[in-house]
Formats: C-alpha cells, sequence, structure tokens
C-alpha cells in the first residue's frame, strides 16, 4: 500500500470526515441515552486492533483456523478476567450483542415451543424476552409478568402466580428500562420451586453490579447475560456467565449455535474493559452514575414531574410526560434541538405506541464519565424542565447545554 494511503484521512477522506463530525457531535451534546457510555481509547484501541483481522471458529484450545495462539490468549483473558470479575461458574464473551446472547441462552436450555415467563417490554423488559415483534417471541411460547400499578415495582405475588400457573422452563428478569433494583434470590427461590431455570439480563446494570453498587444476580442465577457498551463503559457487544454445568451448552448454543467466527477485535476490547471494571476508579465512575441519577430523579421529581415507581436506584430515570401533556417522541426531538440526547420510552400500562410513547428514559452513564457531579445535574434538570415547558423555544436553549458539554470533554 502506497504510503500516503496508510492513514483513514488520506484513503478516505469522506469517512474521515463523518468521524470527525461524529466527535465533534459527541463534544458539544449531553448524553442522557441510558444505553451509552463514553468510548475509552484503549477500548477503542483493542476494537480496532490487528486481532479484529483474525478468524477463528470455536474456542481457545478448540479452533477449525489455525494460527490462533494470540486469539486464544485474549480470549481466554477475557473469560478469565470476566469469571473473576462476577464470580460466575462459566464466560462466553463471544456474543455479539445481548440479543444474541439472550437468543444463545434460550437455545442452551429450550426447545422451540417451550414456556418462557419474562417481564414485559412496557413493564421494562426488552424485546429480546419474548416480544411478538423478536424471533424470540415467534419460537419460544413467553408468559409475561408486569409492575404492580401502585408501585411500578415488579409484582412478586403475580410471578410466582403465574410460575405456579403455568410451569415454565425459563423464569427471565431484567431488561431496559427497570428504574429499580431487582430482588434476585426472590426470582431464585421462586424458579427453584417450579423447577426452572432463571436468567437475568443484566444488561443494563452491569457495570453497577461489577462495582458491588447494586446486588449481584450470580449467586441466585443459571445464567446471566450483559452487553459491554452500558454501565460497563466498554465496546459493544454481550456476555453470557453461567453456571460451570452449563459452560457446554451455553458454548455450543453460541457456536455453532447461533454465530460464526467472533470478532477477536471486541474480544480484546472486552478484555480491556473487564480489566478496568476490576479497579478503583472504575468503582467510582459508577458511584457518580449513581449519585447523578439520585440527583437527577429528585431534582425533576422538585420540579413537578411524576417519574415511573417515583425514582430511581439505578442509573435511569423513567419520566412520565403526560402532566405536561407531551408524547416521548416530541420530547425526544425537542431537547435534542437543546443539545441534549435522550430516548423516547413506554411506561407500565402506556395508553401510547412505541413510536408515540408516555415515557422519556435519561440515564447518567456519559455524564459522570466525563466528571459531570450534582451541580450539573441540578442544571440539566433545569434545562429539562425549560425545553419541555415550550418545546418550540428549545434551540433557543442550546448553548446552554453545548457550553456545559464543552466544560466535561
Ligand atoms: N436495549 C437497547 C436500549 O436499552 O437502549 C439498546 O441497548
Amino acid at each position: 500500500m502506497p504510503d500516503d494511503l496508510r492513514t483513514l484521512e488520506a484513503a478516505d477522506p469522506v469517512v474521515a470526515a463523518i468521524l470527525a463530525h461524529e466527535s465533534d457531535r459527541r463534544a458539544r451534546t449531553i448524553d442522557l441515552i441510558a444505553s451509552e457510555s463514553e468510548p475509552s481509547s484503549p477500548v477503542l484501541e483493542a476494537l480496532g486492533s490487528v486481532l479484529a483481522a483474525k478468524t477463528a471458529e470455536g474456542y481457545p484450545g478448540r479452533r477449525y483456523h489455525r494460527g490462533t495462539e494470540f486469539a486464544d490468549a485474549m480470549e481466554q483473558l477475557a473469560i478469565d478476567r470476566a469469571m473473576a470479575l462476577f464470580g460466575a461458574g462459566h464466560a462466553n464473551v463471544q456474543p455479539s450483542s445481548g440479543v444474541n446472547a439472550n437468543l444463545a441462552v434460550y437455545r442452551a436450555l429450550l426447545k422451540p415451543g417451550e414456556t418462557v415467563l419474562a417481564l414485559q417490554l412496557a413493564h421494562g423488559g426488552h424485546l429480546s424476552h419474548g416480544d411478538p415483534a423478536s424471533i424470540t417471541g415467534a419460537v419460544y411460547r413467553f408468559v409475561h409478568y408486569g409492575v404492580r400499578a401502585d408501585t411500578e415495582t415488579i409484582d412478586l405475588d403475580q410471578v410466582r402466580d403465574l410460575a405456579r400457573a403455568h410451569r415454565p422452563h425459563l423464569i427471565v428478569t431484567g431488561g431496559s428500562s427497570y428504574p429499580r433494583a431487582i430482588d434476585y434470590a426472590a426470582f431464585g427461590a421462586i424458579a427453584r420451586e417450579v423447577e426452572a431455570r432463571l436468567l437475568v439480563d443484566m444488561a443494563h446494570v452491569a457495570g453497577l453490579v461489577a462495582a458491588g453498587e447494586l446486588p449481584s444476580p450470580v449467586a441466585h442465577a443459571d445464567a446471566v447475560t450483559f452487553t459491554t457498551y452500558k454501565t460497563m463503559l466498554g465496546p459493544h457487544g454481550g456476555v453470557i456467565l453461567s453456571t460451570a454445568d452449563l459452560a457446554r451448552r451455553i458454548d455450543r448454543a453460541i457456536f455453532p449455535g447461533t454465530q460464526g467466527t467472533p470478532d477477536f477485535g471486541r474480544i480484546a476490547a472486552k478484555a480491556v474493559c473487564f480489566g478496568f471494571a476490576a479497579g478503583e476508579p472504575f468503582r467510582g465512575v459508577q458511584r457518580a452514575i449513581r449519585a447523578n441519577a439520585a440527583t437527577l430523579a429528585a431534582e425533576l421529581a422538585r420540579r413537578g414531574d411524576r417519574l415511573v415507581s417515583g425514582g430511581t436506584d439505578n442509573h435511569l430515570v423513567l419520566v412520565d410526560l403526560r402532566s405536561r401533556g407531551l408524547t416521548g417522541d416530541v420530547a425526544e426531538v425537542a431537547l435534542e434541538a437543546a443539545g441534549i440526547l435522550t430516548n423516547r420510552n413506554v411506561i407500565p400500562f402506556d395508553p401510547g405506541t412505541p413510536d408515540r410513547p408516555s415515557g422519556l428514559r435519561l440515564g447518567t452513564t456519559s455524564s459522570a464519565q466525563r466528571g459531570m457531579g450534582a451541580a450539573e445535574m441540578v442544571e440539566i434538570a433545569s434545562l429539562i424542565d425549560e425545553v419541555l415547558r415550550a418545546p418550540e423555544s428549545a434551540a433557543a436553549l442550546r448553548p446552554r447545554a453545548e457550553t456545559m458539554a464543552r466544560r466535561f470533554p
């Protein structure tokens, strides 16, 4: 390759320009998307490293291609770090996403058509927990539990009643928009009573669990899935933890069951992520994520917003916009015009639709990583309040958000 084509900027200035714009967009905006984090340089370096070019189906020591000694070393390192971090009997670090991780657990533990009991999407679950729009809902028979109407927290009595009535093969808990801590011990007891397996999807809260900020599900569940790009602060991708006796079934469900060759750049970046997650700086970020969420929730509530479940135990806040006469789609567009990124979200018992829901989901991972604290959460709550009072004038507030964002590069 000619020397002048060895850098991206020289080889493809169009792509380089889009990437430069994306970096600038991040620098100018305040990111409250609960499923995002800021990519660190070591994670990005590992992600785009030479290992990204390696093809090797199988597992360390059991590959279908040659030249795999360093791919093996990297995958084993990631596995060992993940097992140590969470105290798990087994880890599979190959899932390309959280959905793939869940799909593989279903494939490992269920036959098509078998019954699964899971948290419904609008009550905080996830599409891959048997939503009719997901392949998971087409292949398995899902029954859904929800939250109580009065507390908007998981109704454990309903979970127990449905488990006794339907005798599911698998019970699933966790999800994408549940702002409260989950009683994993209670789920473990219900699963044992009806002789079901238990899967905990901790995609959103894995970093808080790793840091000891939230209780761990590992001792109570047969399998635990999570993604590495939310509170874990790592690359896009998924992970499955399980008990040691399920190791072979889980591994075979990923390869050859549902995936081919893994992305070893991603596995290298996951190893970096797990290494970082074992240290004090990571725990400091996780404490800040929770503290920021608590402050943001309190400030919004003080300004009259109704929060689903009344607040938060984790990194996310779910705002019921009905008292403001708004829907989530209108709010997220107005907030983006003001330089604040969020996402519309269904809420429990939502009269709206996924495209026009009653809720707005906010998360504090990026803000904590960037060093924002209580004072910034007060200012952000004030900005959100002003935007939602007059969405049509949102763009006028953009300089305030941008000035704050630039103070925390
Ligand atoms: N599950 C989606 C979310 O929570 O936003 C993407 O990770």
